[in-house]
């Protein structure tokens, strides 16, 4: 341990720790712009400058290790005055529309300014004018440089935490920003639209396209059926975003929210996990068929999950060769959207033309996802518009609802019901989760061999997971996997993506199936959930998933009475004619 004192008082903390570490464990609040818990240390905006007792030097908090009795002052006037200009020089390049800003109310730097108050303007004839770029070509990602205070955060995002490097610092000095290749559009470069950068960015230089006036349009027309969706992850992220508790469970009153925005039928994406479930359960085994009993050297195994666009997106581009091992299947969002303007328009005995299919979700690739050329298998835009966790919230603000007063409501129906398994693909390691609920019971007709349905070697924030389940007494039909050893693996994160297929590539590893979602703990963690985020945040949201799934009447996708019935109605089977129609795609490089 390292005893130090930080504003006279003293502490004792690990080796390694920084000196902004150790300030928060006597509480003291050290304000911080270009560190992030999630990324490894740049110390490049110095607002955390504190001051050294004795030299009077001032150090960056967030880069400076604690050394034996080392003193620091947090709150000098040295300390306050120097990081009262940093503010003020970060202000002068800013382009200050507060009002006008999609962050207000939750940028960093507005939020420092307010609390330093910040009221001069000293240092703004120091910057020229500059052309700042505004790029607003991408279907889910907007970019203005005039905001951009440099820190880094979304380099650092892009880089450590997805692998993906679609943004990087360019030129330098005051010619310095933040580009892409060839300072081309986000559109155009190998951004996988996964909006971890907007999450991790302190002001608005990165913010999600917003279609918050589209859907307030579609809902005033009275010619228009506007039907809404919600992803599993909103019912745990929208609550933070409207006064309640982290990770608060707010399924009931977001459905009563809905209702009250005037969706004329208010539905739920879990039904189509839950059908996802149906379809790539069926798809893996038949996949396994072809392998050990066909002996077919053309199946792609390991399976792959292509619900998250992000990183469908993210092997597009980078490991284009593994195509053939994505699942054929759309994401829930996108069968959900091609059976809503088919199975569910026949049903409510609405024409499909007048349908405005929205759904909510916690995630920016998703708008990406519903705007690619190859989703209107039902004959239109199979979804509309897609709006993140944080636009419903400014949508049931501007609504004048009070979110927390509301009484629950329940799901409309068709397409309403959803199973826990179909809750838990919100969190890395639930498509597998539920997955295994369905195949192993269809193949051996038993439920999993784990306590309450919950296989804990899949749960949990750890970027690579594995996991081995071993197939003992079968139903007849699958008896050629009798003593089979399904081998498994579950990854969140694009760095974490693409060191699973670095090993898989070099043979280190082999699996029957993987889950990878692209974001830090899954769409928990997406980038349309509100701000702030961290693992801890990220833990609080995937244990109310878990609560929900245990609180649901139905735990298993092929025990949901909706599923049972639109294959009963419509599909016939998994894997029919039809399904292959509606249900699943392919992509390519
Ligand atoms: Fe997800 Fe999904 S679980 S990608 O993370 O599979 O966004 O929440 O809606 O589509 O269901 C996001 C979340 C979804 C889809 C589902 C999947």
């Amino acid at each position: 341990m390292v005893n130090l004192t930080i504003n006279g008082i003293a502490v004792s903390v690990e080796e390694n720790k920084t000196i902004l570490e150790a300030a928060k464990h006597l509480h003291i609040k050290i304000p911080t712009l270009c560190y992030h818990k999630d990324l490894c240390v740049a110390g490049n905006c110095r607002v955390c400058v504190v001051e050294q007792v004795g030299n009077h030097k001032l150090v960056a908090s967030c880069a400076t290790p604690v050394a034996e009795g080392m003193e620091i002052n947090t709150n000098t006037l040295k300390v306050r005055n120097c990081r009262k200009h940093i503010i003020e020089l970060l202000l002068t390049e800013h382009r200050e529309e507060c009002t006008k800003c999609y962050r207000n109310g939750h940028c960093e730097l507005q939020a420092l300014s307010a609390e330093y108050q910040i009221t001069n303007q000293d240092f703004i004839d120091l910057v020229p004018d500059k052309n700042y770029t505004v790029d607003r070509l991408s279907p889910a990602i907007e970019k203005d440089d005039s905001k951009c205070i440099r820190c880094q955060r979304c380099v650092r995002t892009c880089a450590e935490i997805q692998s993906v490097g679609a943004i990087a610092v360019a030129h330098k000095g005051s010619e310095m920003k933040i580009s892409t290749f060839f300072d081309r559009s986000l559109d155009e470069v190998v951004c996988t639209n996964c909006g971890q950068c907007i999450v991790h960015c302190p002001t608005g230089a990165l913010t999600e396209k917003s279609y918050v006036e589209k859907v307030w349009d579609a809902l005033a027309d009275p010619d228009t059926h506007v039907i809404v969706q919600t992803a599993p992850a909103v019912r745990v992220g929208l609550g933070e975003e409207l006064g309640l508790g982290l990770g608060t469970r707010v399924t009931g009153k977001m459905v009563s929210a809905l209702k009250r925005l005037g969706f004329d039928s208010v539905l739920d994406t879990n039904f189509t996990a839950d059908l996802t479930i149906m379809e790539e359960g069926t798809e893996l085994l038949t996949r396994l068929k072809r392998a050990l009993v066909d002996d077919d050297p053309d199946v792609a195994l390991p399976m792959a999950t292509s619900c998250s666009p992000g990183w469908v997106k993210y092997i597009e581009h980078k490991y284009p060769e593994y195509l053939p091992n994505l699942s054929t299947c759309k994401s829930p969002q996108q069968m959900f959207g091609a059976l809503a303007k088919t199975y569910y328009a026949k049903n409510v005995n609405v024409a499909p033309e007048n349908i405005v299919s929205v759904s909510i979700m916690p995630c920016t690739a998703k708008k990406f996802e519903a705007n690619r050329p190859e989703m209107k298998d039902s004959g239109y835009k199979d979804v509309d518009y897609v709006l993140t966790t944080r636009e419903l919230a400014v949508m049931i603000k501007q609504a004048g609802i009070e979110f927390e007063k509301l009484n629950d409501e329940i799901f409309d129906s068709i397409m309403g019901v959803g199973s826990g398994a179909g809750a838990i693909f919100g969190a890395t390691g639930g498509v597998m989760e539920a997955a295994l609920r369905t195949a192993y019971e269809i193949v051996t007709g038993r439920e999993v061999p784990f306590d309450n349905l919950e296989i804990i070697p899949v749960r949990g924030l750890e970027g690579v997971k594995e996991a081995t389940v071993k197939i003992e007494g079968t139903v007849e039909a699958w008896n050629f996997l009798e003593g089979a050893e399904l081998k498994c693996a579950i990854t969140n994160g694009l760095e974490n993506a693409h060191k699973l297929l670095e090993a898989i590539k070099r043979g280190d590893k082999f699996y029957h199936f993987i889950e990878i979602m692209a974001c830090p703990g899954g769409c928990l963690g997406g980038g349309g959930q509100p701000f702030p985020v961290d693992n801890e945040i990220r833990l609080q949201r995937m244990n109310a998933l878990y609560e929900e799934d245990r609180n649901l009447p139905i735990r298993k996708s092929h025990e949901n009475p909706e599923i049972v019935q639109i294959y009963k109605e419509f599909l016939d089977e998994p894997l029919s004619h039809k399904s292959h129609k509606l249900l699943h795609t392919s992509y390519v490089k």
